[in-house]
């Protein structure tokens, strides 16, 4: 894990300060920059940060942190009450990699930790749930370009059946207890902040550090894999957009389908080369091909353009410039 020093901007949006949010896997890619978005906006005090591994530090959004681990339903019930919490993103998992090699325990953490939150938040109306859903709840039987909101769902992978059980089950919530608990189908996601946590997407973190360290990669996925990705940033603003939306806006609460951007490993070291002309990539295929290879490539995100405004603001290009540019940064090597 990269321990990396962020300094927030000082602005807080004061109007914002009757929230009180608990973040559950804040510790990981999401919930790290998620952390830093939300303190800045609603005030380092109400944003509670809780994972079973310690926080980066992330200088002038300091705030709370408690060790829990989610699958302790009374830990989690009883921070929610200690802070009054009225938001709670759920963020702990295993990734779809990992997850092929710890089969129960995947299971587990996936399922029994979105049950403590639908249980609590059942009984308790007020509070708003963001649990993240991903576009691995797609199968090889499914249509793999822009892949439409409703369609085939049949995953081959223990992290996707776990993630559309999951839809399912926010799904009933809702509909049977009106529990606000709403989802995004994410793609690969990449940001500059913390190391690569064991997605199948994943490669496309590591090649930027490989990229600016050694000027080579040898990627794990055949050179022409096409896969949905998106930029951190957007997923961020994207997942407290769902979140501050009208709940009269929210028409799916199994998850939202959501895109930005689709690139193959070739793609990606040609934006590299752009900047770092010498670099170079060779591709060896291994386990996680057949997992890409079950992906869709391209996503139809149409219904969250439409139901809640979303649209996109990173391509390849911006993404590339911006993650080099902050890397150098955190590495101090000189591109
Ligand atoms: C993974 N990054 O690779 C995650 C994501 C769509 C992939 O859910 O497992």
């Amino acid at each position: 894990m990269i321990k990396i020093n962020y300094v927030c901007p000082t602005h807080n949006t004061n109007n914002f300060m009757s929230e009180r949010i608990l973040i559950l896997g804040s510790s990981g890619q999401i919930g790290t920059d998620l952390v830093q978005f939300l303190r800045t906006k609603y005030g380092n005090e109400n944003v509670v940060a809780a994972d079973l591994k310690a926080q980066p530090i992330l200088i002038g959004c300091e705030g709370p942190f408690e060790f829990i681990d989610v699958l302790d339903g009374q830990k989690v019930f009883d921070t929610i009450k200690k802070y009054k919490i009225t938001q709670v993103y759920l963020l702990a998992a295993l990734l779809s990699a990992t997850a092929e090699q710890k089969v129960k325990s995947a299971w587990r953490l996936n399922m029994e930790g979105l049950f403590n939150i639908l249980d609590i938040a059942k009984e308790n109306p007020a509070l708003k749930i963001f649990w993240p859903s991903s576009i691995a709840v797609f199968g090889p039987t499914t249509p793999r370009i822009q892949t439409p909101q409703y369609t085939i769902m049949e995953p081959s992978t223990v992290y996707g059946i776990s993630k559309l059980a999951g839809e399912r089950w926010c799904e009933y919530y809702n509909a049977k207890y009106n529990v606000d608990v709403r989802s995004i189908r994410y793609p690969g996601l990449i940001s500059y902040k913390t190391d690569p946590g064991g997605g199948t997407t994943d490669y496309a973190v590591a090649i930027y550090h490989e990229a600016l360290n050694k000027k080579s990669y040898n990627c794990y996925l055949r050179e022409d894999t096409r896969l949905p990705m998106m930029y951190m940033p957007d997923a961020i603003r994207a997942t407290t957009s769902l979140m501050e939306a009208e709940s009269s806006r929210i028409k799916i609460r199994s998850a939202y389908n959501l895109s930005a951007v689709d690139f193959t490993p070739i793609e990606i070291a040609s934006s590299i080369r752009a900047h770092i002309p010498e670099f170079e990539m060779t591709c060896v295929p291994d386990s996680r091909q057949a997992i890409a290879d079950s992906w869709p490539q391209s996503i139809d995100d149409s219904s969250a353009r439409e139901h809640w405004g979303w649209k996109h603001d990173y391509d390849l290009d911006k993404m590339t410039e911006d993650m080099l540019m902050h890397l150098k940064v955190v590495s101090n090597k000189a591109l």
